[in-house]
């Protein structure tokens, strides 16, 4: 095993400033004098990345020449946020950085500030990605998380003048993006279409087109671990750049078509969470990723061998599928065994069955792929004949164990028409986890329920984790210093369950003072920020109450912004006292999918009660709501350390965990929430009387579905709720018009699949309890204090360890 090299540090502020000002001259090509503030932010992201270099090469050479099985992270998305701060914290450059600029004329945050934060995920489970390869490095596990490059993120999301959303096309790599190593000497070619025909009593898939996969590297440093793992992200390139003849005959567009074909591959970042909707272009990206990545895979561990031993594959490598995109992979490998390498189908069988394991993010029936086979067989009919023998195997084994004839077939991976993605990676894998206790336990009760019948010891939980070196060392210095202050130490941040000790102190009134101080400085940033970003004035002294995440109804931003509007009403109207009103600052932040005609109309309506609201000097001083703007992680890292009231408010079995949940506790907000995700998991530890739980449970909304569920006798029950919806319904919120939201109003009083109207009333009460509370600021921060405190469980370090130990089975390099 080769030495250990710690990053090329420490280095002095003032050599660090000399090592920025080389990269201006002979990288950028300006002056000191010349520079601006991009120009330095590109010399100062190199600069810190040649500082990981050698630990970089280091971890690789120790990742295929030792003992220690790596870690495959597939993963169709990877949302990392700024990268500058990370890597400055993590390469232990943070002090330095911040003297060399000052020295260079400069200010550290606008430097800091001139990154622009790339959007490869639409949400939780890209999020939790960019955690999981960021604790992995931590913990020196050696991995590689593989995804790809998309050359336009999720979209930039704006509102327009009636508060609709616009989406506009994020273009991160206009300029120049500094962490990426591009490597077009390691590329790989990723073939399509075609047919298979019988050579010498063989399969041959002949392909009808293929495109070159480019590896972009990324350096993932781990904190205080001297280890700095890659991820690979792939670009797709066209091996016909230009058809000259074409051109030669003045056709100018069609010399360009196969290139322009190729790169739409890596083009777009499907804007899609929960509803899939399965397009052609979907299904090339992931089998574009995914066989680009498992033939890297084989070169790094076999390095220059013709016929490797690829029984030892899964001694080296364990690939963990993220949700169902990368579950191509496993046709995949059977293919790349049987057809490139020669081992015949049990072999290769076995292989494959060891090599992967499966994480499901969801409990949405829709959110599982299913492919059309006649889109499988067009793009890829080489694998759906292996499919479609996985799948005959399956039944033969499910029919030795006994399983009732109706039962297989309800399971079938392959049903003539669909291939059940989800199905597939159940049965192709070693493992299956859900991502909370709740989730995993109803995953095993009635997602898969046959499954989990069938392979009992398949089915395991890893509850998610977050990063603590982003969410609460970059998010919240201020708080940050209290703890290590608190605690004698700054070892929390690799051992967050150390976070305990901070219990005592919620009794102790100095402390709790001083958080209370930290929550207020955050806020006033905020304002700052907001002022800064969104142009929006803020009241600093208001409750600071915030939902970010996706818009999807079964999050119910509409429970929260029906509240918003009772309360508003109930101000106007005086059944609200307005000297007893708990002044509040509400904020959401939310994309919805462009596609998504509700979610839309929600947004819509948000940013029309803002208008109304924020506008009537009736509740002035009292209520104010602000829809933010393209809710990224930028936005994450600001809005979370200022939040005191965090909402986790979707129906109970609907959220697979939430990772925001997990944030909120972490930054010292209080929940108010349904037992749902993690969620259960937060209140558990952080005591129940530190949690608002309002609503119905699984089973309270299970029986009321069975029992037949009628909205409209809600709506009439609660005086509240109907006045609520009367307004938006009047026209209150939309000029006059009533028709504006007519869908969505018709939605609630006949449909509401998410039951949002049955839990209004609960959600509601509960508010008095939450106001009562924070009228007493000490006692308010004695439970936030707790919330930090027993929230070190959800560190995304824990849930890496809990992978280790119950499904990948290795651990840190030695
Ligand atoms: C999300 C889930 O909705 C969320 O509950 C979970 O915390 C997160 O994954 C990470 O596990 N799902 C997605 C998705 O982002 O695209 O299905």
């Amino acid at each position: 095993m080769t030495e250990i090299t710690a990053p090329k540090s420490p280095v002095t502020a003032e050599q660090f400033a000399d090592e920025i000002r080389e990269q201006l001259k002979y990288a950028q090509g300006v002056t000191v004098e010349q520079a601006t503030a991009a120009d330095v932010y590109v010399a100062a992201a190199k600069a810190v990345r040649n500082h990981l270099q050698d630990a970089w090469f280091t971890t690789q050479a120790d990742t295929v020449n030792g003992n220690t099985k790596a870690v495959g992270y597939l993963s169709a998305e990877f949302l990392m946020g700024k990268q500058l701060e990370n890597a400055l914290l993590n390469a232990g450059l943070t002090d330095q950085f911040d003297a060399a600029v000052e020295a260079l004329g400069f200010q550290p945050k606008d430097i800091v500030d001139a990154e622009y934060e790339p959007g490869l995920g639409n949400g939780g489970l890209g999020r939790l990605a960019a955690c999981f390869i960021d604790s992995l490095a931590s913990l020196g596990v050696p991995a590689f998380g593989y995804g790809i490059q998309y050359r336009y993120g999720i979209f930039k999301q704006q509102f327009d003048e009636n508060g609709k959303q616009v989406e506009t096309p994020d273009y991160w790599l206009s300029n120049e993006e500094p962490w990426g190593h591009i490597d077009y000497n390691r590329d790989q070619k990723v073939s399509f279409g075609g047919e298979v025909v019988e050579e010498n009593g063989k399969k041959v898939w002949k392909p009808a087109w293929s495109v070159r996969a480019v590896p972009v590297d990324y350096l993932v440093p781990g904190y205080k671990s001297q280890r700095v793992n890659t991820l690979r992200l792939w670009t797709a390139r066209s091996y016909d750049e230009f058809d000259l003849l074409a051109f030669n005959r003045s056709e100018y567009m069609e010399a360009v078509e196969p290139k322009v074909k190729a790169e739409n591959i890596s083009k777009i970042l499907y804007p899609e969470d929960s509803t899939k909707v399965g397009k052609e272009l979907r299904l090339e990206q992931q089998y574009f990723f995914v066989s680009a990545s498992l033939h890297d895979a084989i070169r790094v561990f076999y390095p220059g061998q013709d016929k490797p031993d690829l029984t030892t594959f899964p001694d080296k490598i364990t690939f963990q599928l993220n949700d169902t995109h990368p579950v191509i992979g496993i046709p995949e490998l059977m293919r790349i065994l049987i057809d490139e390498y020669g081992y015949d189908w049990d072999t290769a069988w076995t292989i494959t069955q060891k090599t992967f394991n499966y994480t499901c993010h969801t409990l949405l029936p829709e959110a599982l792929e299913v492919w059309p086979s006649s889109l499988i067989g067009e793009l890829l009919p080489r694998h759906l004949e292996i499919i479609e023998k996985i799948s005959d195997q399956f039944k033969a084994e499910l029919k030795d164990k006994g399983v009732a004839e109706n039962t297989i077939n309800d399971m079938a991976i392959y049903t003539g028409d669909a291939v059940r993605m989800a199905y597939l990676a159940t049965y192709g894998g070693s493992h299956v986890n859900g991502v909370a206790e709740l989730h995993s336990q109803l995953l095993k009760d009635v997602t898969l329920k046959n499954f989990s019948d069938a392979y009992p010891d398949k089915f395991t939980n890893v509850t998610n984790g977050v990063t603590p070196r982003r969410f609460i060392k970059l998010a919240n210095p201020a708080l940050s210093d209290l703890i290590t202050e608190g605690l004698g130490t700054d070892k929390w941040l690799s051992d967050l369950e150390l976070l305990q000790g901070l219990a005592p102190l919620a009794q102790d009134d100095e402390f709790v003072k001083k958080f209370a101080a930290v929550k207020q400085a955050n806020k006033h940033s905020f304002v700052g920020f907001a002022k800064d970003h969104y142009g929006i004035d803020i009241d600093e002294n208001t409750m600071f109450n915030t939902m970010v995440k996706r818009l999807h109804e079964y999050k119910r931003q509409s429970l929260k912004i029906l509240a918003v509007i009772s309360r508003y009403a109930g101000i106007k109207n005086g059944t609200i006292n307005a000297d007893d009103v708990l002044p509040r600052t509400v904020f959401f932040g939310a994309k919805a999918a462009p596609g998504y005609y509700l979610a839309k109309m929600t947004i819509q309506l948000i940013n029309n009660v803002s208008r109304v609201v924020n506008n009537d000097p009736d509740v002035k001083g009292k209520l104010a709501v602000h829809m933010l703007p393209n809710y990224n992680i930028e936005m994450a890292q600001n809005l979370i350390p200022a939040t005191e009231l965090d909402e986790q408010i979707s129906q109970a079995g609907k959220e697979a965990s939430g990772t925001g949940n997990m944030k909120f506790a972490l930054n010292g907000a209080l929940t108010v929430g349904t037992l749902d995700g993690a969620n259960v998991e937060i209140r558990e530890r952080v005591g129940a009387e530190n949690f608002f739980l309002f609503g119905m449970n699984v089973d309270e909304v299970e029986s009321l579905y069975a029992t037949g569920y009628d909205p409209a006798k809600y709506y009439e029950a609660d005086p509240r709720l109907k006045q609520a919806i009367d307004l938006v319904a009047g026209g209150t919120f939309s000029e006059g018009d009533r028709n504006a939201y007519a869908p969505l109003v018709a939605d609630w009083l006949t449909k509401d699949w998410f039951m949002t109207l049955a839990d209004f009333s609960s959600y509601a009460n509960i508010q008095a309890q939450i106001e009562e509370l924070y009228t007493h600021p000490l006692d308010w921060n004695r439970k936030a204090i707790l919330n930090v405190a027993n929230s070190g469980f959800f560190s995304s370090d824990r849930s890496i360890e809990d992978y280790l130990e119950r499904i990948w089975h290795t651990g840190p390099l030695a």
